[in-house]
């Protein structure tokens, strides 16, 4: 390896010790850049640019207390990691997880900086959250969480500054919640600072759907610029939130069979094709658990997972994959069980769904790979094209955002295939995205001085 991009490597490996999941997505993205690094290495070394482009301009942690319904006082931990505001506001999603700590917001930032680029919007790179656990909370309780969050959280955001919206644990109820509280403090509407919005009150038809219909329209065209298509296909799809929902629901509009979704405790397998109109309830109203597709749908297996375990979802015999759950689902011995199975491609509907060896060795079996930071942009690109409504106090119609959307997935198709095309990596989509968005970002570094 280049020896700059090496000491760099290194030197973020001794200050981020322990941060696995954040050096995971620092090594993926600086092990693709090397001929680019190698055309510029003066420069870059000179002006430190790999090193002021892994170090996050800025980390925010803080204390969320709040009261749960027995009258206990509870505490979490509450994040904003505004890692670039190189071509925009700070703009990310907040995740509220068990498992949420500084690594796993450092990589989601990081990605995002990166994917943000991808969408040709002016959008900077961020994430926050908690470790505050949404499960079995009561209405209540999740609005009294939320407003304590926001209650520090205000302090560090603004239309123009920062802006939050969705990801793990927190849909449309959360951000109503957060966004009445900032309302309240700031005595002001100030529509564009959290996208994610209800449509009653400012948010953007389409963005429910954006993440999933997105994550399909760019794999439609990797699939076409390789001679396939969706039509047919059987698709594995993980999770059963709401970047799950929407690609498989677009997916079916493409002519293929999803015969999987999953949650944390298990997954079902209905040969015949999901019932999401049934997933729909069970998830988006009355918040159960996937298991319960079972009780309508009888002759679907329901496969449970066991805990240390790989998910028995990758077991199963399909055309493709579409991992819309969380981080690293998709182990290497998983890889290997897909390719035994015959997959002939993998869509990153969540953030960073495969782990390094998974990926590797899906590009060298060459099998066909939609990276998430490309392929997941859909859900921040309509989250962009909200805070423009927002802006102009207007609204488009359905059709307009997704159009919009549709345009901005083919634009970053063709970004993520004419990088890998002029680097020599043709077919190699991950390598493409994180060329494309570096390129990018590297130009706006240098073209504002040393900041
Ligand atoms: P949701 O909270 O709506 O759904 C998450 C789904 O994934 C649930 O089915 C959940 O199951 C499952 N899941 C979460 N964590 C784990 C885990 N540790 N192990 C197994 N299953 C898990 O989130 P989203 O659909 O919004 O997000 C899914 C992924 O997509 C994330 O990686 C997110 O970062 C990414 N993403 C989201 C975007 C958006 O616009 N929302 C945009 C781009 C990417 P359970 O209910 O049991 O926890
Ligand atoms: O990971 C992501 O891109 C998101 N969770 C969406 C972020 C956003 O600002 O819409």
């Amino acid at each position: 390896m280049n020896e700059y991009l090496q000491k760099v490597l290194t030197q973020t490996e001794q200050n981020n010790a322990n941060e696995l999941e954040y050096l995971q997505a620092v090594n993926e993205v600086l092990g693709s850049i090397e001929p680019v690094v190698e055309a510029n290495e003066d420069l870059y070394k000179k002006t430190a640019l790999l090193e002021r482009m892994v170090e996050p301009e800025r980390i925010i942690t803080f204390r969320v207390p709040w009261v749960d319904d027995s009258g206990q006082t509870q505490v979490n931990r509450g994040y904003r990691v505004q890692f670039s505001s190189l071509i925009g506001p700070y703009k990310g999603g907040l995740r509220f997880h068990p498992s949420v700590n500084q690594s796993i917001m450092k990589f989601l930032g990081f990605e995002q900086i990166f994917k943000n680029a991808l969408t040709g919007l002016p959008i900077g790179g961020a994430k926050g959250g908690s470790n505050f656990d949404p499960k079995g909370k009561s209405d209540n309780e999740i609005m009294r969480f939320c407003q304590s969050f926001m209650t520090e959280l205000y302090r560090h955001i603004g239309q123009d500054v920062d802006v939050p919206a969705g990801d793990i644990g927190v849909g449309g109820r959360e951000i109503g919640y957060l966004f009445g509280q900032y309302k309240r403090i700031r005595n002001a509407y100030e529509g564009g600072v959290l996208t994610g919005k209800d449509i009653c009150y400012g948010g953007s038809l389409a963005r429910k759907e954006a993440t999933g219909y997105g994550l399909i329209f760019f794999m439609r065209e990797m699939l076409a610029a390789n001679n396939l298509s969706l039509e047919g296909k059987t698709v594995i799809v993980s999770g059963s939130g709401n970047v799950a929902i929407y690609a498989a629901e677009k997916a079916i509009l493409n002519g293929a069979k999803v015969v999987t979704m999953s949650d944390s405790n298990g997954c079902i397998y209905d040969p015949n094709g999901i019932d999401l109109n049934l997933v729909k309830q069970i998830k988006e109203v009355e918040r159960g658990r996937i298991k319960e597709y079972q009780k309508v749908h009888p002759n679907a297996q329901y496969l449970k997972n066991n805990a240390g375990e790989d998910s028995p979802i990758w077991t199963i015999k399909a055309d493709i994959a579409l991992p819309c759950a969380t981080q690293n689902e998709i182990s290497l011995n998983s890889a290997k069980k897909l390719v035994e199975n015959g997959i002939i491609a993998v869509g990153e509907g969540a953030n960073m769904p495969c782990t390094s060896d998974a990926t590797n060795y899906l590009l060298e079996k060459n099998i066909l790979v939609a990276p998430s930071k490309a392929a997941n942009a859909g859900g921040v690109a309509t989250s962009a094209i909200e805070m423009s409504q927002n802006s102009m106090r207007y609204y488009y119609t359905f059709d307009e955002v997704e159009a919009k959307l549709e345009k901005i997935m083919i634009n970053i198709f063709k970004a993520c295939n004419n990088a890998a095309n002029e680097y020599n990596k043709k077919g190699n989509y991950v390598a493409g995205a994180n060329i494309a968005s570096f390129k990018k970002l590297a130009d706006a570094m240098l073209a504002q001085g040393i900041v």
